[in-house]
This record gives structure tokens, C-alpha cells and sequence, in this order.
């Protein structure tokens, strides 16, 4: 039996991790029934990407949630879309890229950049460092973030403009989800435990923010991110 600790951020919003794409993992490796132990670390450049999620896969260490759950994959033998037609799976992957490249830059300022987004931040490293260090910390992390977003063009536009950006990939999704249980219809897929991993903090978190607002007044989707929420493995259920 292989041993694998996943390296995540800290638990918020009454989820195990308030980090995105390792809440995505988490929830991948709990509906495959896959035994792991969580290892809560907020430096993510202590990773080999320098970025979180990372695992130890008997003591390898593998980053990017996407190429990990590809190699977990084949090493547990669990595909969460095994049997789904290509032309599903395409439109799945596009999805998935517009929540994990797009959606994600606009939780970001959301979060970092947000001037309600901001004091949260603060709030977070005040519990981890004593308070003149962790106000200097969360201000270092804002401004690094805020240059990355930069950086990638989504912060040079207004907040209305972000806002709406945001809220449109929001939309997309729940027009297609319509009134299935999900994206694919009855079974969950990759890119509906992408989606809870981006969205549910969103809907959890209690800071008032444009798309995060957006996410909570809709109770379809919220439903649907806490559906997903209570999947466990069927392996879990009979034990
Ligand atoms: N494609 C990566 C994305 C990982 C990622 O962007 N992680 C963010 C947190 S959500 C991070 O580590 N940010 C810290 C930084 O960039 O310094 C994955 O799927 O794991």
C-alpha cells in the first residue's frame, strides 16, 4: 500500500482547506476512498512548484493537483470519469480550465486584492504571528498577489469590470449544470470537484465580495457545492 500525505493550506470556512485547488484534491481522494494523511502547511515554497497543493507519494514529492490526480489515478485505479464519451470530456476539460485559470485569478482579488477580501487576510495572519509581524506579512502577501494579477492582465481593469468577469463564469456553469445533479448528469466528474474546490470557499467565506455574493444568492448552486460536499466513497459508506 502506497503512503501519501497531501500538503494543504489551513482549514477556513468550515472546509478542510481554504485553498482551492487541495480542497479539489482532498475531495477527489475522499470520493475514491483513497487513504491519505493531510499535512497542513502555509508555505507553499516548500513545494517542488512552489506552489499548493504538493504530495509525498512514498516519499516523491509531486506538484500541481491536475498531474497529481493523474498519477493517482493509475497508481489507486480510480477515474472519476471513466466511461464518459470524448465529446463530454472535452467540454468537461474547458470548463475545468476556465474555473482553475480564470475563475481562480478573480478568487484571488477577491480575497488579496478586495478591499473586503483584505482585513480577512489580515485577520488570518494575525493568527499565526504576533501583530506588528503578521500586519507586515499580510501586506506583503496582498501586494504579491495583487502583482501577480498584474502581472496576468486581470487587475489592470476596474473592479465592476472584474466583478462581472467573474460572475460570467459563474453563469456558464450554472447553465450548464441546469437542473442536473451534476455537470454530467447523475455522476460527479473532475470538473464538478474542480469547481466545488474553486467555489464552495466562496459561498462559505464571510466576507461580502461581487462574485462570492453572486455564488451565494443562487441556491441551486449552492446546493450543488454542498452535494458535492457530502460525497464520500462508497468504500467509506460500507465501512
Ligand atoms: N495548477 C496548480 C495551481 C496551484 C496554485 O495556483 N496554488 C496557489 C494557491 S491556490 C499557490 O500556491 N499560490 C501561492 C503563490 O503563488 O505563491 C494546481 O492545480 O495545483
Amino acid at each position: 500500500m502506497s503512503q501519501l500525505r497531501v500538503f494543504t493550506f489551513f482549514p477556513a470556512f468550515g472546509l478542510p482547506t481554504g485553498g482551492p485547488f487541495a480542497l479539489k484534491l482532498l475531495k477527489w481522494l475522499d470520493i475514491g476512498g483513497i487513504d491519505y494523511e493531510q499535512v497542513i502547511e502555509n508555505d507553499s515554497g516548500k513545494g517542488p512548484n512552489k506552489k499548493n497543493p504538493w504530495v509525498e507519494l512514498d516519499g516523491e514529492r509531486i506538484p500541481d493537483s491536475e498531474i497529481i490526480i493523474d498519477r493517482l489515478t493509475h497508481v489507486y485505479g480510480f477515474d472519476i470519469d471513466a466511461g464518459l464519451e470524448p465529446s463530454e470530456l472535452g467540454r468537461l476539460h474547458a470548463f475545468r480550465r476556465m474555473i482553475e485559470e480564470h475563475l481562480h485569478m478573480v478568487f484571488e482579488w477577491e480575497m488579496f486584492v478586495h478591499p473586503n477580501g483584505r482585513p480577512f487576510v489580515v485577520e488570518v495572519a494575525r493568527s499565526m504571528a504576533p501583530r506588528p509581524l503578521a500586519g507586515m506579512a499580510a501586506t506583503m502577501v496582498c501586494r504579491q498577489l495583487g502583482k501577480q494579477l498584474h502581472a496576468r492582465g486581470i487587475a489592470r481593469h476596474d473592479d465592476n469590470v472584474i466583478a462581472r468577469k467573474g460572475i460570467a463564469d459563474v453563469v456558464a456553469i450554472e447553465v450548464a449544470l441546469g437542473d442536473k445533479a451534476y455537470l454530467a448528469g447523475e455522476r460527479p466528474s473532475l470538473t464538478d470537484v474542480s469547481a466545488y474546490g474553486m467555489m464552495q470557499p466562496m459561498a462559505r467565506w464571510p466576507m461580502s465580495t461581487p462574485v462570492a455574493d453572486y455564488i451565494k444568492s443562487r441556491p441551486l448552486l449552492c446546493d450543488w457545492l454542498n452535494r458535492i460536499e457530502n460525497l464520500t466513497s462508497e468504500k467509506s459508506e460500507a465501512a
